[in-house]
């Protein structure tokens, strides 16, 4: 069965020709010939939730493990405006997100209908493409090729992208068969090639002392991981990750902030690198930014076969390829001596010392629960993490190297991770984990209204009863309004679980904490959530006395 209109057949089609398999649909009636069409179609999943929110950072979440497009589908009015949180997740994130809302169609907006808002163009701001259809069966071309264009762009830019669909009255008619439509051929924009100057990108790293290869958030890539191995032979050359950059070395500072903090202005003056490399996407230590952009380089190269960031304020190089392309060029060439490298890894074994030195003292807290909770996580499990403090703890520990780990820090929200994590778990064969604060836990407690989580996800909610971050970040508590930056709270997850039927458990010493984490992981009918208390005022202590421990 599909749906009679010419218009929602030709979507489906359209979408079936970029080989879009999966679609998550919201409920509607505007929406009901696009429902009915993708939900029939033998080549396409189809999965129901309801809030809109939710339904766009599940799909996200599957697009961010697949990257490939992935299209969510609602009704008129304002459904589509809760995809939005998503759409700049997925804008900031490269993720290929394909939204397609029904709509009335143009005179019928604006005029006093009811369920209508102005959707055309209505993501204008974060979104690489916006398509607005036309319900007129004589514009059949120029809604093919907007069709057309939309989905290449998505695919090849990896990004959002947004179709319109007005429908008329009726909406539920049905045909048996489904129209094969001719979509015109769309090549790629070229994208315009930066003029890198090789040779003389050469001859400064050559000639150079003291280099430093950041990386950003990136996808586990074996390839990357060797060609950085090779790079730790250069005693020139130092490189910087993040937990949520997946490269593992013993050779390189992953702890960004733990290295960073301790340092004098004299320190940092010294480690201040000549030249600057940088790839991957959204950084999250502040204490990098903050010294780079401050002890500027002499030369910041980004490369990215997508797009450039100036995120420290003095790139001179935007070199738009992969990485994976560009750096076999600097790789081959003659290492370059120096103690450049070796000054940043003995900073990095200080603190590994006082870290664990630290550890192994302090008090039932978050820092604590971090520490046991990493060490519980099976090998080759995902792991995706919350933000605010959650992403930033797990920063200061050497995550397990077979974790793949993700996090939503396009726009760093709080809105929407708890769905990612399903929408990733559902599309990964292995076992998924999930950490998240408590403030994101409940924000999005709606995702677990969803008949897809696999019964093997698991999530560790850090409940400190607020936003703890606020303890921690300079400026909230200098305030008398702490209370509305932290927003203390006494709400636990036992009866969301129950509601949900998620097997509950919690925990709020660092026995407990053993105790039930011991069999956390083990098969189970339901899903797990495992919540564990910590008191927030021993919190702010402990993480406030690691920095000054680490000096
Ligand atoms: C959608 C959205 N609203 C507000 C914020 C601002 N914000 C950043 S962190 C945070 C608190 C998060 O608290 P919680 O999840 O409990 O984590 P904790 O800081 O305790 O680790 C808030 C409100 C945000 N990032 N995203």
């Amino acid at each position: 069965m599909y749906p009679k209109k010419e218009l929602a057949q030709l979507v489906i089609s359209a979408c079936t020709q970029y080989h879009i398999d999966t679609v998550v649909i919201s409920p509607g009636s505007r929406n009901a010939p696009l429902t009915v069409g993708f939900s029939n179609h033998p080549n396409i999943k189809t999965m129901s939730i309801v809030d809109e929110r939710c339904a766009a950072f599940f799909a996200l979440g599957i697009a961010q493990q697949t990257q490939k497009p992935v299209a969510v589908v609602c009704t008129s009015g304002s459904a589509l405006l809760n995809y939005y949180p998503a759409i700049a997740e997925a804008f900031y994130s490269n993720i290929p997100l394909v939204v397609i809302s029904a709509d009335r169609p143009k005179h019928l907006i604006d005029i006093g209908d009811g369920q209508t808002i102005r959707q055309e163009n209505v993501f204008k701001n974060h979104i690489l493409f916006s398509a607005n259809l036309i319900d007129d069966a004589t514009k059949l071309a120029l809604n093919s090729s907007l069709l057309a264009e939309a989905l290449q762009i998505a695919t090849s830019k990896k990004g959002p992208i947004h179709i319109n669909v007005p429908f008329d009255e009726p909406l539920y008619e049905t045909v048996e068969d489904l129209k094969a439509f001719n979509l015109p051929i769309v090549t790629s924009s070229a994208v315009q090639k930066s003029q890198v100057n090789l040779e003389a990108l050469i001859r400064i790293w050559k000639s150079s002392a003291k280099k430093m290869i950041l990386v950003g958030t990136n996808y586990p890539d074996t390839k990357l991981q060797e060609l950085l191995h090779q790079f730790e032979k250069d005693s020139s050359v130092i490189i910087l990750t993040e937990t949520t950059s997946n490269i593992a070395s013993e050779k390189t500072i992953n702890s960004i902030d733990q290295l960073i903090f301790p340092l004098t202005e004299k320190q940092l003056e010294e480690l201040k690198p000549e030249v600057l490399v940088t790839f991957g996407g959204m950084i999250v230590s502040k204490k990098i930014k903050q010294f780079l952009r401050k002890q500027q380089p002499n030369h910041h190269w980004h490369i990215d076969a997508l797009k450039s960031i100036n995120t420290f304020h003095c790139l001179s190089e935007y070199i738009n390829e992969c990485p994976t392309t560009f750096l076999p060029k600097l790789v081959a060439l003659s290492l370059v001596e120096s103690d450049y490298q070796q000054k940043w890894l003995l900073e990095k074994e200080k603190r590994v010392g006082k870290h664990q030195e630290y550890l192994s003292q302090v008090p039932f807290s978050d820092l604590k629960a971090f520490e046991q909770v990493l060490v519980s996580i099976p090998d080759t499990s995902q792991l995706q993490l919350a933000n605010s403090s959650i992403i930033r703890y797990a920063q200061l520990f050497d995550v397990n190297d077979t974790l793949p780990v993700f996090c939503n820090r396009g726009t760093s929200g709080i809105d929407g991770s708890t769905s990612t994590a399903i929408g990733a778990a559902v599309a990964e064969k292995n076992q998924t984990v999930f950490i998240t604060g408590d403030l994101s836990f409940f924000y999005d407690s709606n995702a677990l209204w969803n008949a897809y989580i696999p019964s093997n996800f698991r999530i560790i909610i850090i409940n400190n009863s607020g936003g703890g971050i606020f303890r921690f970040i300079p400026g909230p508590k200098s305030t008398n309004a702490l209370d509305y930056f932290e927003t203390p709270h006494q709400l636990t997850a036992a009866n969301l679980c129950k509601m949900h039927q998620l097997v509950y458990s919690s925990a709020s010493s660092i026995s407990e904490l053993k105790e039930r984490i011991s069999d956390f992981y083990s098969d189970s009918e339901h899903p797990k959530v495992l919540e564990v208390f910590t008191d927030k005022e021993v919190n702010e202590k402990v993480l406030k006395e690691y920095f000054n421990f680490l000096k």
